[in-house]
């Protein structure tokens, strides 16, 4: 006879809008079985990703940090000795101290980014910074460009409850890729299609998982979607099909867009988009008269130099049409405005000094190299503290990045889970706990529901949480704040109560707590953000980022990407792997296996000019590296487009140099943002490898 098995609540806390309510198989005090998607959230639906669904291949790896190390060789020699957990944390506070005393305070940098979204977790690190007066962080590697172009026009970090997909008639997938992304999207897309016969139309440059799914998939040159917006606007002037009344009560300057679009019709669009004119009007066609039309826009489209402008041109839609009124319709990035937390005591803001220097995170290859405006108004970075974060390989121009971090005068302590690219290079290491192994709380970004993930089960070996390590630091260090001395269950829980919110007791007990906003304030019906109330078509772009004065004044196709050029003719997309979550998950076989090797798509016409085959070695380059990966001939995207999902490891690469030495750490406008998906590279045939030409 077996005994029943303990399912738990818990919640996925990886980088990702579902933030899904998860029920786990807890077979004993130290193991996990199968991880299951809760079926009474109404977001979640019973729905999870295979990644997670078999998280016990993660959690249990064999190959987790479990001990303190130090770094026994040389600089990125990979070869560490264990130590104890006292000697770890004497040696990184002896050297935060060293360096402070030498080069001031804002030499040690804290850098932290979502590998856990628990606030309480990942945000702690933000209390130790401001007690130190260490240096502060933009955190601009992700949404930084979502944020400035959704603020613009919108004003609130809200919309359409995200459930409401299912009431829909038109969904419109534009610049992501649920499929892979964000599988819960796609449930509710499901549900509108069967119950209502609702079409799924997809932007995205290549055909993906979700293009897969479509009714209309437009695959547009990357880039340019502010004139694909531009042009279905035109269109629903032109066809009668805007909703004055709406946008009269609505939004700041409806006449002066009408006038601005005259010239932005599909021909003009067609040129820039790559789409033809028919395409065009195929879909605009469709979304105006469409009244139940939800547009669930996604990173992809704004990981560019143009990104928040083109953002912003994609909000302007469902305003010019007044589609905002309508269940199921109107658009939806992010949730983050609802939640309204207090994070004084998690963040130690009493403590902040708005005069230490920002650094800006996906510039961490100029900062480390002292590239002299990534560096501001402060001194060189002489110390590291890297939480939750793989920048070595996540973060633009890798070449730089580790050119960085290999630095003799750098002192870097990382604390992960598994040794990472980053790991690799850190003087100490420590061993992190995993999201079963302690407490945290969560909100969602692509939902509206917060909860509780408690410890289920004891680490591996000797690994700690973050906020043990705060607290580790804080007392070598002498940084004095209340939060140092409370447990993370007692930071959540008096990070609920003092935002408003039931305690940790009654979310644990009730699993979740939908904060959704009533549909007049999620529809904008009571007004939008701005303190006018209305929609900007116009936005003030001063408001938002100090980069504004060559932003568009109105909705636009705003040139300048880094463009195809005669040198380097492919546009290079390198968009989300289906099986790794950013280079989460890479170290478990399974999605090794399902991703295979790096790769290059390409577009058969362009193999055929160039004389390639699929699988063929292929070199990538810019002026800022040269990569090497097997080549994929396929089509369902324009000649001249190439993808390459990411992100692996540097070391699945030849010559362990990986897919963002490549990729620039270009500020994008108005106010940062890395411009992961705006490369422009030449590509060239490699031999084969001397294995292969064995064969
Ligand atoms: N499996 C998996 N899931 C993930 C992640 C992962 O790496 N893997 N990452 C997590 C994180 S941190 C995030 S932020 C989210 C991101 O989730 P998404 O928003 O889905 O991801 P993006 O990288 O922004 O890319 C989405 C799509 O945008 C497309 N795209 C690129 N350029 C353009 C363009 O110019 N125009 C248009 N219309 N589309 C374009 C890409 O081809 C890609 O298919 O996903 C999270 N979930
Ligand atoms: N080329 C390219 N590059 C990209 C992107 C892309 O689309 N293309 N996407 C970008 C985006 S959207 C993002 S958000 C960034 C994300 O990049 P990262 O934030 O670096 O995400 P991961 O690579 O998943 O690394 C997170 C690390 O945190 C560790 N970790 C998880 N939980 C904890 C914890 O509780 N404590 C500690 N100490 N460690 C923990 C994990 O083991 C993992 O190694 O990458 C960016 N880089
Ligand atoms: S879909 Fe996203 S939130 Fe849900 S389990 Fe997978 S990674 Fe986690
Ligand atoms: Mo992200």
């Amino acid at each position: 006879m077996t005994a029943a098995i303990d399912r738990r609540s818990s919640v996925c806390p990886h980088d990702c809008p579902s933030t899904c309510a998860l029920e786990v198989e807890v077979l004993d005090g130290n193991r996990i079985g199968r991880v299951h998607g809760a079926a009474a959230n109404s977001y979640t639906a019973g729905v999870i990703c295979a990644k997670v669904a078999r998280y016990a291949d993660r959690i249990h790896h064999p190959d987790r940090l479990t001990q303190p190390l130090m770094r026994s060789g040389p600089k990125g020699s990979g070869q560490f000795r264990e130590i104890t957990w006292d000697e770890a944390l004497d040696r990184t506070a002896a050297a935060f101290i060293d360096v402070a005393e030498t080069h001031g305070s804002e030499a040690v940098w804290p850098y932290y980014y979502a590998g856990t979204m628990g606030l309480v977790q990942r945000d702690g690190i933000n209390r130790l910074r401001h007690a130190m007066r260490y240096s502060r962080q933009q955190n601009t590697i992700c949404t930084a460009l979502c944020e400035a172009g959704w603020m613009a026009g919108v004003g609130r970090f809200t919309g359409p409850d995200p459930r409401e997909m299912a009431k829909s008639d038109l969904v419109v997938v534009w610049g992501g890729n649920p499929v892979s992304t964000q599988v819960n999207v796609m449930v509710h897309i499901t549900h509108a299609r069967k119950e209502r016969g609702a079409k799924l139309v997809v932007i995205d440059p290549y055909r993906t998982g979700t293009a897969q799914h479509a009714d209309m998939h437009l695959a547009l040159r990357p880039g340019t979607d502010g004139a694909l917006a531009c042009a279905v606007m035109h269109i629903a002037f032109r066809d009668g099909h805007a909703d004055r009344a709406y946008m009269a009560q609505y939004s700041d300057v409806p006449a002066e867009l009408e006038a601005h679009l005259r010239s932005r019709g599909p021909e003009w669009a067609s040129a820039i988009t790559g789409l033809t004119v028919a395409e065009i009007e195929a879909f605009a066609r469709l979304y105006c008269a469409t009244e139940r039309a939800y547009i669930r826009t996604g990173y992809g489209f704004t990981r560019m130099r143009n990104g928040a402008a083109a953002l912003h041109a994609v909000t302007c839609l469902p305003t010019v049409t007044g589609k905002w009124r309508h269940e199921g319709g109107g658009a939806f990035w992010n949730n983050r405005g609802i939640y309204n937390w207090n994070k004084s005591l998690v963040e130690g803001w009493d403590l902040r000094d708005p005069t230490t220097r920002v650094l800006d995170m996906s510039r961490i290859g100029s900062v480390l190299t002292g590239v002299r405006e990534a560096l501001g108004s402060g001194p060189q970075v002489h110390a590291l503290l890297v939480q939750n974060t793989n920048p070595v390989t996540v973060a633009p121009d890798s070449n730089r990045v580790r050119r960085g971090f290999l630095r003799e005068d750098l002192f870097t302590c990382v604390h992960e889970q598994f040794m990472t690219d980053t790991a690799l290079l850190a003087d100490i290491v420590l061993p992190a706990t995993m999201f079963m192994e302690h407490d945290d709380v969560y909100q969602a970004g692509g939902h509206s529901h917060i909860q509780i993930g408690p410890k289920l089960i004891e680490p591996p070996g000797t690994c700690r949480s973050n906020h043990e390590v705060h607290q580790g630091l804080a007392r070598r260090l002498g940084a004095v704040h209340p939060g140092f001395a409370m447990s993370a269950m007692e930071l959540v829980d008096q990070m609920l109560t003092s935002s408003g919110w039931p305690n940790a007791a009654t979310v644990l007990e009730r699993r979740w707590v939908d904060v959704q906003p009533k549909f007049d304030d999620a529809h904008f019906l009571n007004g939008f953000g701005h303190p006018d109330k209305k929609f900007h078509f116009a936005p003030d772009w001063s408001r938002i980022g100090p980069d504004h004065a060559r932003m568009p004044k109105l909705p636009d196709h705003f040139a300048i990407i880094d463009d195809a050029a005669p040198s380097r003719p492919f546009r290079m997309v390198t968009a989300p792997a289906r099986s790794f979550l950013n280079t989460s998950f890479t170290e478990v076989p399974q999605s090794q296996k399902r991703e295979h090797r790096p790769t290059a798509m390409i577009h058969p016409d362009d193999a055929a000019r160039l004389g390639l085959e699929d699988g063929d070695r292929v070199r990538l380059g810019n002026e800022r590296g040269e990569v090497v990966v097997h080549a994929h001939v396929i089509g369902g995207m324009q000649p001249g487009v190439i993808i390459v999902e990411s992100v692996w490891p540097n070391a699945a690469f030849e010559g362990g140099i990986g897919i963002n030495a490549l990729t620039s750490d270009e500020p994008a406008p108005p106010m940062g943002g890395a411009v992961f998906h705006d490369t422009s590279v030449w590509l060239r045939a490699e031999a084969a490898v001397l294995a292969d030409a064995a064969e």
